[in-house]
């Protein structure tokens, strides 16, 4: 795949198509947004989406058949039209648990992106050292343990455990989404894990509650007693209650986070955003965000171009 065959909003290609192969989209399943503006905000040289997916194609790479939800499609060629269209330069690509344990959707994007991108794959302890050579020679930097009982079984600490043993030796990170009502539960989990360790979208905090209150203390304590511990702070079109364009009422809560562990702190589209319910957002406004919670040039440059580089391209 080369530059010219990406594409971009604006062109024809550009809305989603449902599944292909022998998939059905999901009935209530909203898609990608058809026509995002371009931001008013410019990312600055180098900038990373460093929280994005691919979905299929499903006639190419087939959905797993443990998937709690079947998306439209959305290829590599979408996503690096959308990094080109928003003025980013790099993607991190993290395995959507549509796609289970079978990282071969994950790899071509990485394929086509021709170094731009790195990913976060999910494996299961019969992984062979083999097979996570390869992965991490075609750019996986970091395995992703989920949570979340909507998207996935419960898989028993010890082998997450395991995983995170036999992956720390490459170097790799441990990605984890939860949500905050499970914190309590997990927090000593999560701090005994023995790789760097990125929270998913802030932990999930409820928004309704204030930034400063008990619950969101918990998860600053976490990363502010763990030095291995970032956060991303993404998506707030999954956390607010107050609404697109603007996610105002999650601004204390990103703000909090990148104030205090600049150099903990990772962004990303979450494109092409699988599961929402109540809207769509549109990528450009989710740009738009990145300055009202990093406010300074510094908090860009580290959030969007120092802090992924240092994680996923430092060799
Ligand atoms: C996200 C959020 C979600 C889904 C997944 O892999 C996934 O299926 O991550 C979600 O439904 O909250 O980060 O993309």
């Amino acid at each position: 795949m080369n530059p010219h065959s990406f594409i971009r909003p604006g062109d024809p290609e550009w809305p989603a198509s449902p599944a292909t192969g022998p998939f059905t989209t999901d009935r209530d399943w909203l898609p990608f947004h058809p026509a995002p503006r371009r931001p008013r905000f410019a990312a600055p040289r180098g900038a990373v989406d460093a929280h994005c997916h691919v979905f299929g194609p499903g006639a190419q790479f087939p959905y797993a058949p443990e998937r709690r939800y079947t998306p439209c499609d959305a290829p590599p060629a979408k996503l690096f039209g959308l990094r080109d269209y928003l003025g980013f330069e790099r993607n991190v690509v993290v395995q959507a648990t549509c796609h289970g344990a079978d990282n071969r959707a994950l790899l071509e994007a990485l394929r086509a992106a021709e170094g731009r991108a790195r990913g976060v794959a999910t494996v299961t302890p019969a992984i062979t050292d083999g097979e996570l050579a390869a992965l991490d020679a075609a750019g996986v930097r970091g395995v992703r343990f989920n949570f979340v009982r909507r998207l996935v079984d419960t898989t028993p600490r010890e082998v997450l455990l395991q995983i995170a043993r036999r992956v720390a030796p490459l170097g790799w990170h441990v990605v984890i989404y939860f949500e905050a009502a499970e914190l309590p539960e997990l927090y000593g989990f999560f701090a005994s894990l023995p790789t760097t360790v990125v929270v998913d979208h802030m932990g999930r905090p409820d928004v309704t509650l204030p930034a400063d209150g008990p619950e969101f203390e918990l998860f600053i304590r976490l990363m502010r007693e763990h030095s291995n511990i970032w956060s991303k702070v993404s998506c707030p079109d999954r956390l607010s209650k107050s609404g697109p364009p603007e996610y105002n009422d999650v601004v204390p809560f990103a703000g909090r986070v990148i104030a205090s562990f600049p150099d903990r702190v990772l962004w990303g589209t979450d494109w092409p955003h699988p599961n929402l319910k109540s809207h769509m957002p549109d990528d450009g406004a989710l740009v738009d965000f990145v300055p009202k919670v990093a406010p300074t040039p510094d908090l860009q440059q580290r959030l969007l171009v120092e802090n992924p580089a240092r994680l996923y391209w430092s060799r």
